[in-house]
């Protein structure tokens, strides 16, 4: 009398695995849409192709590393080798704000390795400023995060610029020593 039982749950055991796969799999297959979705709902914030124009040094590395954090972040990228300490000074960036690369994205001026998500934010909250800047080269910013540096995140202020030449903290990160 068992038996005969057994041979019946065994079959729907064995179709019932078989709809779980199949059912996994549709769901996998969901999920993955909804990531999908998810992330173009995600792109436009920061892949919108926004234009930045860059003026760097030809033979400044992080320069290079910076701009391909902002093409990651999807900024469309116009890079000029040279003439950035002659756009700081036409923008009317103080030079103690100085860093090794200067650029210009939707009106406003950002100096140095700020991070792409600053950038996003000035453009969104537009607030009457110059602009933003990381002075110097923090190690850790975007762009100062080679290899080389092993890691090593330096804390750092993400300043913004007024037109007066004051200027407030924006985003300050906190550094990280590497264990
Ligand atoms: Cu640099």
């Amino acid at each position: 009398m068992g038996l005969p039982v057994q041979d019946n749950i065994a079959p729907t055991m064995g179709k019932g695995n078989h709809m779980n796969t199949r059912e996994h799999q549709g769901r996998r297959a969901l999920l993955g849409g909804a990531a999908t979705l998810l992330l173009a709902a995600h792109l436009p914030a920061w892949a919108k192709g926004i234009k930045v124009e860059v003026w760097k040094d030809p033979d400044c590395g992080c320069c290079k590393d910076w701009v391909a954090h902002l093409q990651a972040s999807g900024f469309d990228v116009k890079v000029n080798d040279g003439g950035n300490d002659a756009v700081r000074k036409q923008l009317g960036i103080d030079p103690k704000y100085g860093s090794c690369h200067t650029a210009k994205v939707g009106g406003y001026a950002i100096e140095g390795h700020v991070p792409a998500r600053e950038i996003h934010r000035l453009l969104k909250e537009r607030p009457k400023a110059l602009g933003l800047s990381v002075p110097g080269m923090p190690v850790g910013t975007p762009g100062m995060d080679a290899p080389v540096y092993g890691g090593r995140k330096d804390p750092f202020k993400v300043l913004l610029l007024a037109r007066d030449g004051g200027a407030s903290v924006y985003q300050a990160y906190e550094g990280k020593t590497k264990a």
